[in-house]
């Protein structure tokens, strides 16, 4: 793997610069051929979370490194990795057991003694970092809706000081809608080069965040190369590997290894983390009448410590504690929905409401540690009943972002999930939801294997995007629009450009039509893309003030370009074989 190649021919890399400050923000350049009139048209730059492409063995430049260092308030430390009970997996960094890592080793960094480095810290005080400025460009905003959202806790920059490959990047419902891919999620260890790689397959087609949701041996050594080359933020679920340091036991986990495992995740560098600290001992039971009972794998863990010990779940207790940590290292909660409906019967009930109380409760709590938090949503959610959950999650969660898992909104389609749960996604995230977990066409049946993930991305980006543009997000239609007027136009390799899967458009494309003319066939070429009744008005108006004079006028220019048009064959288009009856 050397530099990234680009998608496609029309594609390059292009950057989006703020001299005064040292920030060049990476986006795709699509380069377009001029209209049939000869008019240019401009190319187009459009966000990327791709990053510059990656020697898995040497890693990605640190750049936030010294943005990070130069405010001045952390410490490099040896670190825990060393001394840990998997401490045979830690070796990256050391460089015991992967020979092959080339990049740099450097001790973990955190908070000095006392201070918080979140950058909502830095947000309430009405300080503007470098990671908020990148994100302002990114977005196309104003670097001060950048961090007063961030102050506010309405939007949260994922960025972990141990983690300075990452490019920043925002999620909130003032912003573009996001989109976070699942990697990992699979219990065959797989090689670590095939992780990196299922990493890059998954930005390059658009995934925001990539959460790592590996299990196994390596886990510790996967996860160390996987952000070592991660150019977007990485979220984990720590009670899955603290599960395997207790030998798979849930009843054993306890408090002091959670918080080992945190903090080994910390140390790597970790942006986000699910944490199921919503699941308390009394809501169980209210999921005892469900049809489908608690599907969250994270939250059946803790449902079953919760009544093993019939104590309080301990991620709860300590849960202040918890935020003592995060705030050391920059991690932002992922509120773990362990009790979302995981089937249409079970959608908004007293379980999934009560765990979002509870979620509220935690939200508010995080916030007085300056500590930045998503919080989880559902699951699988009828069409009618999507709204009421990011509705009642905003009001109860003081604009907390929301960050859902689709909803998918029937449960008849196994196999099609990615399209069940994409259509609850875009009615979710029009409404305020700001980002979405994807799901895909394997979701109930299987491990996803790489087309699964490129279908689930492209997917879940048209949900996102269809979202963005019904918000009126400033900006978020021109590359609809451009790519409409490459149509209107037959400019082909314009359209295939502009859209997400530039191969498979073109691919199918030739398959039905491979005769080249159609490619440049073009219609009604008297008056081109602009019809003639709008010219001869615009005409007249310039030409005459008096109203009957511009009416008779405009009837004998009508009558002309009746004659005229009738004369070159009367009709608007060319034969076209692509637009089929019925379609649109
Ligand atoms: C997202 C929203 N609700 C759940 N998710 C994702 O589900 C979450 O981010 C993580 O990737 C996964 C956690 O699954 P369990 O442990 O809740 O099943
Ligand atoms: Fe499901």
């Amino acid at each position: 793997m050397s530099a990234r190649p680009e998608n496609y021919p029309t594609h390059s890399l292009g950057h989006l610069e703020d001299p005064a400050h040292g920030i060049r923000v990476p986006v795709t350049r699509i380069a377009q051929d001029p209209s049939p009139d000869g008019t240019a048209n401009p190319p187009l730059e459009v966000y990327r979370t791709a990053g510059p492409g990656c020697v898995p063995e040497e890693g990605l430049a640190p750049v936030r490194e010294d943005w990070v260092l130069g405010r001045g308030d952390v410490e490099r430390y040896p670190g825990r990795g060393r001394t840990l009970a998997d401490d045979g997996r830690s070796a990256v960094r050391r460089g015991e057991a992967s020979a092959e890592w080339r990049g740099a080793r450097r001790d973990p960094l955190r908070a000095l003694p006392g201070r918080r480095v979140t950058q909502m810290h830095y947000a309430r005080r009405g300080e503007i970092t470098p990671e908020m400025r990148y994100v302002a460009l990114r977005e196309g905003c104003d670097v001060e809706l950048v961090r007063s959202e961030v102050a506010a806790g309405r939007a949260i920059i994922p960025a972990n000081v141990n983690h300075p490959e990452a490019e920043p990047m925002i999620i909130g419902r003032a912003f573009l809608v996001k989109v976070n891919a699942n990697i990992g999620n699979s219990a065959v260890t797989s090689s670590i080069a095939e992780e990196v790689s299922k990493l890059e397959w998954a930005t390059r087609w658009g995934a925001d965040t990539v959460m790592d949701l590996s299990t196994g041996e390596d886990i510790h050594t996967t996860r160390e190369w996987i952000l070592r080359n991660a150019p977007v933020p990485i979220g984990t679920v720590p009670i899955y590997q603290a599960l395997e340091k207790v030998g798979g036991d849930a009843n054993a986990l306890t408090w002091e290894i959670f918080r080992d495992t945190v903090i080994e995740q910390c140390e790597q560098g970790v942006d986000y983390m699910t944490v199921h600290a919503g699941v308390l001992l009394r809501y169980v039971p209210l999921t005892a009448e469900r049809v489908t009972g608690i599907v969250s794998r994270g939250g059946s863990i803790l449902a079953g410590w919760c009544l093993a010990h019939h104590r309080e779940n301990f991620l709860y207790e300590h849960f202040d504690e918890l935020c003592e940590i995060f705030a050391r290292y920059d991690v932002s909660f992922s509120l773990g929905d362990g009790l979302r409906p995981g089937s249409l019967a079970d959608a908004n009930d007293a379980a999934q409401f009560a765990e979002l109380d509870t979620l509220a409760e935690l939200t508010r709590r995080a916030w007085e540690h300056d500590v930045q938090v998503m919080v989880e949503g559902p699951g699988h959610v009828p069409l009618h009943l999507v709204h009421e959950n990011v509705e009642r999650q905003q009001e109860l969660c003081d604009g907390a972002p929301f960050y859902t898992l689709g909803p998918l909104v029937t449960d008849i389609a196994p196999a099609y999930d990615h399209i069940t749960s994409a259509i609850g996604a875009t009615e979710i995230a029009r409404h305020g939801t700001a980002m979405l977990c994807y799901v895909t066409p394997k979701e109930h049946l299987g491990l996803p294997d790489r087309d699964d993930v490129k279908t689930g991305v492209i997917t879940y980006k048209i949900a996102a995007h269809a979202a963005d543009v019904a918000k009126g997000h400033p900006a978020a239609r021109d590359r609809d629009d451009a790519l409409s007027k490459a149509r209107f136009e037959f400019r082909w390799r314009d359209q295939f450009g502009l859209s997400l899967d530039p191969q498979l458009a073109e691919e199918y494309h030739d398959q039905t039509l491979p005769a080249e003319p159609a490619k440049t066939a073009h219609f009604c070429s008297m008056c081109g893309p602009k019809f003639c009744s709008m010219r001869i008005s615009q005409d007249i108006r310039d030409a005459y003030g008096d109203a009957a004079a511009q009416e008779r006028i405009a009837q004998e220019g009508m009558a002309a370009k009746s004659r005229e048009f009738l004369a070159q064959g009367g009709t608007v288009y060319l034969p076209d074989p692509v637009r089929a009856p019925g379609g649109g």
